[in-house]
């Protein structure tokens, strides 16, 4: 199926994945299965909507295209909509409290359908509800606030620990969310990454733009970042030493950062259908939450800006000569790392609670994911990285069922000749399934 960013069913694609996500909020919510399958199978078909080449007009022309892929709850819906115009099923979902306040908190950094369901729950109904709500209680002193109010406990998620990607989430939400980032911005990111890199490490580094923009999209919730050395094994390290870097420079707000975890058993341990369920990979990488200046949209600024990171982080005068980062910067500095002590100074940090103040400060919070790639692996990390998540999910489907094949963002394990298939390039990963290729444009299913 190839599904372009433009199509021509869009308010009906539209009502599907309204049910899609009320599915997987359900799912969320009980863990039953049979939702999973549910949002699949309306995803599935509001895909077929948007790979057909023309407006639907009649539920025969979608059946006929795509026989394999509608549901009959998803033909039922479809028929309605092109009967009436509308879905009452659709129109109760988008009315629903429920569906409101699980979509608007789970866009939420940080924020799952587990947490999103518990504070629905407690009865928060919007996101500066819960910040409200957990000032109040960051405000408390540790040990009284269980006395003083044992609802507010109820808002933090299970496990205890300290939630700072979510209080960086519900801070910078109003960044985060209601603004974009936009392609020039997410091209200078990747070209202040690239030039760091020379400086850092020499020559040899491949950064490139992936996720929604690769698929010709103009903005994103994020930019995310494959990096890849002509040099397999070159590229370890890199990763962590750019979190030290932004965050000496001090443009980090929050990051986490992930060792590489591979092993050879991950490309063909036996396939277990819930790894479709998630990308998880295995990649050394950041997920951060950076800074970055409203002016930071011009490349032709990169040059200048990544000197005066430099000189920040060799003001202890160590020369790098392609070694990374000087040794004792890298003893001093964590890859993990947060700006801010309490929620409350990350909301000020904002710029108040609706993080309305972005204007004055002149910056933005911008989510941002580092990976590092070994080439060997680099074609079948830029296919996953490319996603979007449904394709991934399908063309993983379409391998193990239809070939038994085992697809990764590692690599593609042929599970009856217990070989793995190299592969230099996204084509040659299509010719090993036998699949026609298709490019980034048309996997925005
Ligand atoms: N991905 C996936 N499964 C997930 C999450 C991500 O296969 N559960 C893949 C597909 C896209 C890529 O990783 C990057 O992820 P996102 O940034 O979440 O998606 P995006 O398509 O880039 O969306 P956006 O444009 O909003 O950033
Ligand atoms: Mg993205």
């Amino acid at each position: 199926m190839r599904c372009p960013l433009e199509h021509h069913n869009a308010s009906l694609a539209q009502a599907l994945s309204v049910l899609a996500r009320n599915s997987e909020h359900q799912y969320g919510i009980t863990k039953d299965q049979q939702y999973y399958a549910k949002a699949l199978a309306f995803d599935r078909a509001a895909a077929c909507l948007k790979s057909l080449q023309q407006p639907l007009l009649s539920i025969s022309q979608l059946t006929d295209s795509c026989p394999r892929y509608i549901g009959d709850h998803a033909i039922r819906i479809i028929t309605e909509l092109l009967n009436t115009g509308a879905s009452a099923e659709v129109d109760a979902v988008t009315g629903s409290d429920l569906y409101q306040c699980m979509t608007n908190l789970t866009a939420v950094y940080g924020v799952g359908q587990a947490l999103a369901y518990k504070w629905y729950s407690c009865g928060v109904k919007s996101v500066s509800d819960a910040t409200h709500r957990l000032l109040r209680h960051h405000e408390c002193g540790e040990g009284q606030q269980q006395k003083r109010d044992s609802e507010l406990v109820a808002l933090l998620p299970m496990g205890g620990g300290d939630h700072k990607r979510l209080q960086t989430g519900l801070a910078f939400h109003n960044d985060l969310v209601n603004k974009p980032v936009a392609l020039a911005e997410a091209s200078y990111f990747r070209d202040l990454i690239a030039k760091l890199l020379l400086e850092l490490r020499g020559p040899g580094f491949t950064v490139t733009l992936v996720g929604g923009f690769s698929r010709g999209k103009s903005t994103g919730h994020d930019c995310d970042l494959l990096i890849t050395h002509d040099v397999e094994g070159r590229e370890a390290g890199a990763v962590s030493d750019l979190a030290r870097v932004l965050t000496a420079a001090g443009m980090v707000i929050h990051g986490t950062f992930e060792a590489n975890s591979f092993s050879p058993s991950v490309l063909s341990r036996d396939f277990r259908v819930k790894e479709l369920r998630s990308t998880l990979d295995h990649f050394e990488k950041w997920l951060g939450v950076i800074r970055l200046s409203s002016k930071d949209t011009d490349s032709s600024t990169v040059d200048r800006d990544v000197e005066s990171i430099m000189a920040k982080i060799d003001g202890n005068g160590c020369d790098r000569q392609g070694e990374g980062l000087p040794a004792a910067k890298r003893r001093a500095l964590s890859p993990n790392y947060c700006a801010f002590d309490s929620f409350a100074e990350a909301v000020a940090m904002a710029g108040g609670e609706a993080g309305a103040a972005y204007a004055s400060r002149g910056w933005l919070a911008r989510r941002v994911d580092l990976i590092a790639v070994p080439r060997s692996q680099y074609a079948y990390a830029l296919l996953g990285w490319t996603g979007n998540r449904l394709f991934n999910r399908d063309l993983r489907l379409f391998a193990q069922r239809q070939r038994r094949m085992k697809l990764t963002s590692h690599g593609l394990f042929d599970l009856q000749k217990e070989a793995s298939l190299p592969a230099s390039s996204e084509e040659e990963i299509f010719q090993h399934l036998g699949l026609d290729y298709i490019p980034p444009k048309f996997r925005n299913c």
